[in-house]
């Protein structure tokens, strides 16, 4: 069982995170977690804060010589801005009379965080519900995905869309099409964070950023569509016997816990549903003598379990709830309608959402991994998980052998 928590307001000193269930010796760096910090503030159309911040990761706890120990790990990460925000967000004594926010943004937390929390001031659910958060489930992911990389796994993921203008080219059948085992995923990643809004297609990049400074220009936010990939799987992580066991069903729980998404789907997904049977599933063949598939269509997973095929996630955010140019709320104080409050915020947050779901979707497969191989040290997890996968090919040969 692994485990996260952080903990953190944005404009409060730190974030931090307690991370807990990973075997030993899993070598981590601190620049290693720093890499994934930054690639997550990066993107055209943030807002000022990202000028403000560099995120970086110190190490508290758990880690010797750049190893696990098996402890929890505890990270913090502090908070730049705070020296702008210390008697507005202090923990001791009220000194001075900040200003309280009474009217709430249409699409953001402030509305039902206000009502649900008995608050009289916006800014106590603004705080905690602004995605600044991810930077330290970034930090906490890190580990998962250091630990993965060791099995072979890596992650990557790439922006699909921005306001609505996608690729050209046929890029998505070109994924589903996909069945070589020895596809790394990480490398989309990395062409994906040479474009400044982390698309694969440099027209496409012209185009979004065009569309970017035309929203910035009306005062308006944009949302839109990334894929995350997950390459190296291992055949039969999740299960179909229950619901808390699938591994598409624990997927889509952690990119939907992802501020502002507001979708996914797996492999052709929604597509899905306007196919015939016979376009949708992927055939079973024999390459090299072993079992394979023809097409990936399924996004590497069937009956809640892992094909061993890349897992392929799309998911969509919303546009940014903060708008420049506000649309209508009510002021609470006086209760009448006014114009939603201006607060300093991004314009296209997509880029940074893929990264962030990168994060999440190592600590998931992290999850079930250690849930089937189990192990105290990484030696111990590697000696199960390559057993198991050396075994894997021949299972189906020797039990079905008349
Ligand atoms: C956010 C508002 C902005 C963003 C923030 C998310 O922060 P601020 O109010 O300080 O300008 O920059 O994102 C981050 C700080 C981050 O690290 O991603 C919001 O309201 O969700």
């Amino acid at each position: 069982m692994i485990r996260f928590l952080t903990a953190g307001e944005s404009h409060g000193k730190a974030l931090s995170t307690i991370i807990e269930g990973f075997p030993s010796n899993i070598p981590v760096k601190n620049e290693y977690i720093n890499i994934h910090l930054a690639r997550r503030q990066m993107g055209y159309g943030r807002g000022l804060r990202m000028k403000i911040e560099t995120d970086k990761a110190e190490i508290l706890s758990g880690i010797r010589f750049q190893k696990t120990l098996g402890s929890p790990i505890s990270i913090l990460i502090h908070n730049k801005d705070w020296e702008n925000w210390t008697e507005i967000m202090t923990a001791d004594e009220k000194l001075t009379e900040p200003e309280k926010i009474t009217i709430p943004r249409p699409g953001h937390a402030d509305l039902v965080g206000v009502t649900k929390y008995n608050f009289d001031d916006i800014r106590n659910s603004i705080d905690r519900s602004s995605a600044r958060e991810t930077a330290a489930r970034v930090a906490a992911c890190s580990i998962a995905r250091r630990f993965l990389e060791e099995l072979g796994i890596t992650i990557g993921s790439f922006v699909e869309s921005i306001g609505g203008i996608f690729p050209k080219n046929n890029y998505r059948e070109e994924l589903f099409l996909n069945t070589d085992t020895e596809f790394n995923a990480w490398e989309l990643s990395q062409k994906a964070d040479e474009s400044q809004v982390r698309v694969l297609d440099i027209t496409q990049e012209e185009k979004i950023i065009r569309k970017i400074k035309t929203a910035k220009k009306k005062g308006d936010t944009l949302g839109g569509t990334f894929y995350t990939i997950a390459s190296g799987m291992p055949i039969g992580l999740g299960s179909f016997v229950h619901y808390d066991t699938k591994l598409n069903a624990e997927i889509a729980h952690s990119i939907m816990s992802i501020n502002a998404v507001k979708g996914i789907e797996i492999g052709t997904g929604f597509e899905s549903a306007d196919m015939f049977g016979s376009q949708s599933h992927d055939e079973i063949n024999i390459k090299n003598g072993k079992i394979s598939r023809k097409s990936n269509r399924a996004g590497g997973i069937e009956g809640g379990m892992s094909t061993g095929l890349p897992l392929i996630v799309r998911a969509a955010m919303k546009p940014i709830a903060t708008l420049m140019t506000p649309i209508n709320t009510v002021d609470l104080s006086i209760m009448e309608e006014t114009e939603a409050r201006r607060e300093r915020s991004d314009f296209v947050a997509v880029p940074a959402c893929a990264v962030i779901a990168e994060s999440m979707l190592a600590w998931t497969i992290s999850s079930f991994i250690l849930k089937k191989f189990g192990g105290d040290s990484l030696e111990e997890t590697k000696e199960n998980f390559n057993n198991y996968n050396s075994k894997i090919n021949e299972r189906l040969i020797i039990n079905f052998k008349k």
